[in-house]
């Protein structure tokens, strides 16, 4: 895509065209391979690189190329460049990498990118370079496209525009845009799931247009910032998702206790009150992980402090809870009172070294929040970040499991904008960027993401062998690798239950595998008893499990309502505690590829898009991981039937285990069972019931098979919450399945990893067999089961 002033078209435009650079040595005139393709034209400098197989990456700017740094894509991935190939025929030289290649217009200096075959995927059309520039580009094949974080909308972008400019969005809805976070990659998937993605790596207030304006034309404008643009050729979505986490990284395997249920409320208030809560759902036996402390429990909501009236001991009470099998998840937000002269330690230590953004003026620059008038950490130089992270070393010490960075688009109250003013001085001195001085324009977009690393990167500085938990609202592409998100204050409505799901998946497809709903809803009229019973059921099959609500609402936790309504959340809970080893898995899996752990179906199932526009019936289901199917009703409050579409034959019922007779199902809606169904072939690892992952099961690990093709599974152990799985303390085994003429054969391939996992034997139950059951001895190392039952 080639932003000019100048008529791209014109012919005879001055000036010789340079291949400017070879960095393998040689001069390009004479050679067939270099590593970076630099091109000039009429003030106009193009640069192309391969940074990796299937990725192309497209720098361009007026003068001189953009300065290489990036927030989002880490130095060492981009200082990687493979060769190209290069041919040249007329004014065309065609630059060929692994899976990808480029064409550039020597002339025009207009790219076109083109997958494997050499079909095309991104074709630049005319651009433009006043005030900030536009791209257009012709997008090739994409009759879907995803991704672009959190956005609400449609989920299925195309057609649609959004904007990007991180945004406190209280009660947000469909048409809500702005959000949260910006993450400024897409998918494009055509016929039979062939999948292309790009990512512009800028920063600024930016706009996407997927064929809105013009039909089948992605328009983006950004108002500053860099043309820096990597196109990813997939083919397969799940390859464009591994090409896209190459570049802007994995996210860390999370503790374990992340994946058991939270509990949240703004707020729980006083010491006496959380305690209450750990002990209802102990006695209510409702599995819970976490209890969170909102604003209410610091020192007139200063961050860093507490208020000892209300919260005496935070470290008895965080001992007590664990005790409980509960930890305390604390926030923290990033605007500190304005508080010179009172004793106010963030205060004192920040303005003493110099942390705070100012004015162009030289002032501290303040703004109000909950404290009042306060000052904001200047996240752009990594000193700054330092000084952050070592103010957790008291909570840390206090026993505290993980902290909730919130407010960071940053919110600011009482002003138009919502956010500082945009002349607010930032000095960047962080990675390989040149140390200057830049404006909020550039920076707001990243303010969240590099609060959330400064957070992430403190804990692990203080505690190394500790895995992290960093909870962050606002966000920057990459920003995956220090934080899981939410999706801030969604309203207690169907539609919103509905709409979330959707957030879910495509944040997935943004590098965000690690997110939920506030579960419940969170602002508005509260929850009928109908509504958070299957939100509660529907929130157990996402990654992040977190109920939470507003304050001076009524109470929202699991336990309220009748008898019934309990009873049926009980089991949602529960379940998801049986499901812990698969669910393990998938974050595991999720951390060494760059896969989400929930996905829409095409992921798994690239041929459910055959037929063009539709989704092949799926846009109102989810998978978590590769073998479960989640499948609410399309209308959610609706009492009428529906038809379950499924891709494929022989899916299992997950409730019942019974094999399904046809690939559709007609599902009528009913309150105890959220419809789940399961992959023939699926292998799925569960375990004994316990109220928390602290609690180490007892028994057998079951192993539920459910005879099909591609029949295959994986267990995956470690201990859960240190590095030690990354020094070989893990167990990883693939488990495969074959159906003999009178039975079945379960082979356990070799075992990968040293730990030794809590099971004392395996359980293994074959799905549609009748009375197929067996078990067997704890040999983990490899070998080959038979059973010899069938119906
Ligand atoms: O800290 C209070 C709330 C929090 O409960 C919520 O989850 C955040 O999204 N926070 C917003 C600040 C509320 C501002 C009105």
């Amino acid at each position: 895509m080639r932003p000019n002033k100048a008529d791209p078209h014109r012919a005879g435009l001055a000036g010789a065209v340079a291949l400017l650079a070879a960095l393998s040595g040689a001069p390009v005139a004479h050679a067939e391979t270099v590593t970076r393709l630099t091109f000039s034209q009429a003030g106009t400098v193009l640069e192309v690189t391969a940074p990796a197989a299937g990725i192309m990456r497209v720098r361009l700017g007026r003068g001189k190329l953009p300065e290489d740094a990036s927030w989002a894509v880490p130095a060492a991935t981009r200082s990687v460049h493979l060769p190209l190939e290069v041919n040249r025929s007329g004014d065309i030289v065609h630059l060929s990498a692994p899976n990808i290649s480029a064409r550039i217009n020597r002339r025009t200096l207009r790219a076109e990118i083109l997958d494997a075959s050499g079909k095309p995927l991104l074709t630049d059309l005319a651009g433009s370079h006043e005030a900030g520039f536009r791209l257009r580009g012709k997008l090739a094949g994409a009759d879907h496209i995803f991704g672009l974080g959190d956005k609400t909308g449609t989920f299925d972008r195309k057609g649609g525009a959004y904007t990007m400019w991180n945004s406190d969005t209280y009660k947000f809805t469909q048409a809500t845009d702005p959000l949260y976070k910006t993450i400024p990659f897409f998918m494009a998937v055509g016929d039979r799931g062939r999948a292309y993605g790009v990512f512009l790596d800028n920063t600024w207030r930016s706009t996407f247009d997927f064929g809105k304006t013009e039909r089948d034309v992605l328009a983006i404008s950004c108002e500053g910032g860099p043309i820096d643009y990597y196109v990813m050729s997939g083919p397969a979505p799940k390859d464009v998702l591994q090409q896209y986490a190459h570049l802007t990284g994995k996210p860390p395997l999370m503790p374990q206790w992340s994946l058991g249920f939270q509990q949240s409320k703004w707020s729980y208030k006083t010491d006496a009150e959380v305690r209450a809560i750990a002990q209802r759902l102990r006695s209510e036996r409702l599995p819970a992980d976490v209890v969170y402390m909102d604003i209410d429990y610091q020192d007139r909501a200063r961050p860093f402090t507490v208020n000892r009236n209300t919260f005496p001991d935070v470290r008895k009470l965080a001992s007590d809870l664990r005790g409980q099998g509960l930890r305390l998840v604390l926030i923290t937000d990033p605007h500190i009172a304005n508080a010179p002269g009172q004793d106010y330690a963030a205060y004192d230590s920040g303005a003493a070294q110099d942390m705070f953004l100012k004015l162009p003026n030289g002032q501290h620059y303040s703004g109000d929040v909950w404290p009042g008038a306060a000052v904001f950490p200047d996240f752009s130089r990594a000193p700054v970040r330092r000084w952050w992270g070592d103010l957790y070393t008291g909570f840390l010490a206090d026993g505290v499991a993980g902290f909730w960075n919130d407010m960071n688009e940053p919110s600011i109250f009482n002003v138009a904008s919502k956010t500082m003013p945009l002349d607010v001085v930032h000095r960047i001195d962080s990675d390989d960027f040149t140390a200057r001085r830049t404006t909020h324009a550039e920076m707001h977009n990243v303010y969240g993401q590099l609060n959330s690393r400064a957070t992430y990167e403190g804990l692990t500085r203080l505690q190394p062998d500790v895995r992290p938990f960093v909870l962050t609202r606002a966000t920057y592409a990459g920003g995956q690798r220090y934080a899981a998100t939410w999706t801030g204050d969604n309203a207690s409505s169907w539609q919103h239950l509905k709409m979330g799901i959707h957030q879910l998946l495509n944040l997935g497809m943004s590098g965000f595998s690690m997110a939920g709903n506030d579960v419940g809803g969170y602002a508005g009229e509260p929850p009928s008893p109908e509504l958070l019973t299957r939100w509660i059921q529907v929130g157990a099959f996402t990654p992040l499990f977190r109920a939470h609500s507003e304050t001076n609402r009524p109470d929202q936790e699991p336990w309220i309502g009748d008898a019934a309504h309990v009873d049926i959340r009980r089991r949602a809970i529960s379940e998801r505690y049986r499901l812990m080893p698969y669910l393990y898995a998938a974050a595991e899996e999720n951390s060494r590829t760059g896969i989400p752990m929930m996905r829409p179906v095409f992921l798994n199932f690239p041929q459910v898009l055959a037929n063009g526009d539709r989704l092949g019936g799926s846009e109102d289901q989810f998978m978590l991981g590769g073998d479960l199917l989640v499948a609410p009703s399309p209308t959610m409050e609706s009492p009428g039937a529906y038809k379950v579409e499924l891709p494929g034959k022989g899916w299992y019922n997950y409730w019942t285990g019974q094999r399904l007779a046809g690939k559709d199902e007609m599902v009528t809606p009913d309150s105890a069972t959220l419809p789940v169904y399961v992959r023939p072939g699926a292998i799925i690892p569960k375990q004994p019931l316990v109220q928390s992952t602290a609690i180490t099961p007892e028994g057998r690990l079951e192993l539920h098979i459910y005879p099909g093709p591609n029949c295959q599974g994986e267990i995956y152990a470690d201990d859960g919450a240190s590095l030690a799985y990354q020094r070989g303390a893990y167990l990883r085994q693939r488990i495969r399945c074959e159906e003999t003429p009178n039975g079945m054969k379960v082979i356990f391939e070799q075992r990968q990893g040293e730990w030794k996992p809590w099971w004392t034997g395996l359980a293994i139950h074959v799905h549609g067999w009748a009375g197929a059951r067996s078990e067997l001895a704890p040999d983990m190392s490899g070998g080959v089961l038979s059973i010899s039952v069938k119906e």
